[in-house]
């Protein structure tokens, strides 16, 4: 059994996912894929995935995109237990929950504020810092007398969302104000099995941008 995986490490998306291959105890073939080179443009990648987006998985011949897609599927094909991603209906409702958040509001609105400056030059608008702001007040209040972001078990919901606040923080968001989310920031550090690899992928990230930033 062969797991192709296409990534950059400095991916939050794909870092979540190198997360979730971790706690599952499964090996990935990982497929370094140099963006800026456009290797996701070739016609062997877009055979995979039209797309052209990283995190790819090959799963024996089965590809899939979207993180968070891929993040269910190997708990569902792979994992021993259901306890990273419930198959009760409301257990897995709060677990998608926080994956639609993190894509459609925590991620998204860090893109909206730095991914202009980083990648079209333009100035930094105040009111979408506000509006990343108001996402992780979201974050904290949903954290409210819980350990982990779906009630008090590590999820795949955790995963993603570690992914995107270590990013915040590698961009120096200050968490003074969110405690819960400084608490279960730090519980996912040193709970979260071989978490080191998205440390390493955000200081490449943050290596690879943030001085691109206007002063
Ligand atoms: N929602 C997607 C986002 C994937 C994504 O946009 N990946 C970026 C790298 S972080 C990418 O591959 N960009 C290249 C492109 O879109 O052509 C996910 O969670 O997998």
């Amino acid at each position: 059994m062969t797991i192709d995986f296409y990534y950059v490490l400095g991916s939050a998306p794909c870092r979540s996912v190198l997360l979730c291959a971790k706690s599952l105890g499964i090996e990935l073939n990982l497929k370094e894929t140099n963006l800026m080179a456009g290797e996701h443009l070739k016609p062997e990648f877009l055979k995979l995935n039209y797309q052209h987006t990283v995190p790819t998985l090959v799963d024996n011949g089965f590809a899939l995109w979207e993180s968070r897609a891929i993040l269910s599927y190997l708990v569902e094909k792979y994992g021993k237990d259901d306890s990273l991603y419930p198959k009760d209906p409301q257990q897995r409702a709060r677990v998608n929950q926080k994956l639609y958040f993190d894509m459609g509001t925590l991620y998204q609105r860090f893109a909206e504020y730095y991914y202009p400056a980083l990648f079209a030059k333009a100035p930094l608008n105040p009111d979408n810092y506000k509006k990343m702001e108001e996402a992780v007040g979201f974050l904290n209040t949903g954290l409210e007398g819980q350990k982990y972001a779906a009630g008090d078990t590590l999820t795949i919901a955790d995963l993603a969302l570690v992914a995107t606040i270590s990013t915040y923080d590698g961009f120096k968001f200050d968490f003074s104000k969110y405690p819960n989310v400084a608490k279960w920031y730090e519980t996912c550090k040193t709970t979260i099995t071989g978490y080191e690899i998205n440390q390493k992928g955000i200081d490449e990230f943050v290596d690879k941008f943030y001085g691109l930033l206007p002063k």
